[in-house]
């Protein structure tokens, strides 16, 4: 019995020793962030963390488009310093403690910068353990990441040629807009403009024509392409919360895939109006930078997908908590992926869809050539579903000499004001 027991012993010391060995701790050596632009419109924001092993380092996204400077200056100024010398490893420890380390927390600016830190720390962990991420994670749920893509025109024909282009892509969930988000090209007679009042490259739009427009859109469409294509929308939050009511009841019997931001975080309340009213499936979260946006619509049952923007949030570590939290309300994943997401965001959003088992789609977007040179690796879009290579980490790379020649543009990229009729600024 005692030379069974010192047998156990030695195995688990040796096999605590494999575990080990070669595997030196990881001590943090630097954390910077690397700005570029090399997608139209897109101020891409990407953190690398260097290591104490020469050559390795991981990369995460911090991409926030309209503020791209002050996610620089919160990395530079306050996550390096506070970073270097640390564990690389502990990543959970590490992002409890620097989300506290400003004592104020959560917002736009500090999580973009610790979601760069974060997802560059998992990047990490998948290269040392020579897997990736989706691995860490808990494996495959499917064998690649169903995803939808945008549709638009100004016109109804000029959609539907959008969407037959789409279609023609292997796309089987399309987004459909008439134009920009709530159709200001349909509002006329901006009187605010002869009154002087804001800019003149200042936008306008009123919500009758677009409450109007949005049902004959999905009429057309659904007409023109039957029932088997998944229609998406996206309200943008652009009109009052009754009239997104209103709207949400009348797009019911085109039984869309989901409508997207009928109301704004500040609306949350509404959610309990739009839910005793119809069964229209709702997203919402692109938004939210705090739990407090998240917790109460997931564990009320007042939305069907959750669409948190993974570096608004503070990365991967609360994302995948975020999916497990909406896995036990039947709350379906559908991660924030426009544009201004980068190669590495979009990497990371695939990662958690690939592994969660509440996934229910992904926002996809086409990067340029210029893009996927800058990020090797970036992951590619195939009938209708998105792959990532299976390298280590998110198998993305960085080529920074590359990412040099794609400055951030001058304008610094803010949302312009939208108004009504009278000037009244209307949310974006
Ligand atoms: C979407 C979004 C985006 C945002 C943009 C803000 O659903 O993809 O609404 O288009 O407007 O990411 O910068
Ligand atoms: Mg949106």
């Amino acid at each position: 019995m005692f030379g069974w027991l010192t047998r156990q012993d030695e195995a688990l010391a040796e096999a605590e020793a494999r575990a080990g060995r070669g595997l030196a701790p990881l001590k943090i050596t630097k954390v910077r962030p690397v700005l570029t632009a090399p997608q139209p419109r897109t101020r891409f924001v990407v953190v690398k963390v260097e290591t104490s092993e020469p050559g390795l380092y991981g990369l995460g996204c911090a991409t926030f488009n309209q503020r791209p400077l002050a996610v620089k200056a919160a990395v530079e100024e306050y996550l390096d310093p506070f970073c270097r010398g640390r564990d690389a490893d502990n990543i959970e420890d590490l992002w409890q403690t620097a989300y506290t380390s400003s004592y104020w927390r959560n917002g736009p600016v500090l999580n973009n910068a610790l979601s760069g830190l974060d997802q560059a720390l998992w990047d990490l962990k998948g290269k040392r353990a020579g897997m990736p991420v989706y691995q860490l994670l808990g494996g495959k749920c499917r064998f690649a990441v169903p995803c939808y893509t945008h549709a638009s025109g100004s016109t109804l024909p000029a959609l539907e040629e959008s969407v037959r282009q789409s279609m023609a892509r292997g796309f089987r969930h399309i987004r459909i807009q008439l134009g920009g988000y709530g159709s200001p090209h349909l509002s006329a007679d901006a009187d605010f403009q002869a009154e002087g009042l804001g800019l003149p490259v200042e936008g306008h739009m009123e919500a009758r024509p677009y409450l109007k427009a949005v049902p004959q859109m999905f009429e057309r469409i659904r007409n023109q392409f039957g029932d088997a294509l998944e229609l998406l929308h996206d309200m943008h939050e652009r009109v009052e919360p009754i009239d997104a009511i209103n709207l949400c009841k009348e797009l019911e019997r085109y039984h869309p895939f989901f409508i997207e931001d009928p109301l704004p975080p500040e609306a949350n309340g509404y959610f309990r109006n739009l839910r005793q009213q119809c069964a229209t499936p709702i997203a919402m979260g692109e938004l939210f930078n705090n739990p407090h946006e998240w917790v109460g619509l997931i564990s009320e049952r007042l939305i069907d997908f959750i669409r948190v923007h993974l570096s608004q949030a503070g990365g991967l570590t609360p994302a995948r908590k975020i999916a497990a939290l909406a896995e036990w309300f039947q709350v379906r994943t559908a991660w924030h992926g426009p544009a201004d997401v980068s190669p590495v965001g979009h990497a990371a959003n695939a990662h958690l869809d690939l592994a969660v088992h509440n996934f229910g789609i992904q926002e996809s977007v086409q990067f340029n050539d210029a893009t996927r040179e800058v990020f090797p690796g970036t992951p590619t879009l195939k009938d209708g579903y998105m792959f990532i290579n299976e390298a280590p980490g998110f198998g993305v790379d960085l080529n920074e000499e590359l990412a040099r020649k794609f400055p951030l543009p001058q304008n610094p990229g803010y949302w312009l004001p939208t108004r009504r009729r009278d000037g009244t600024a209307i949310r974006p």
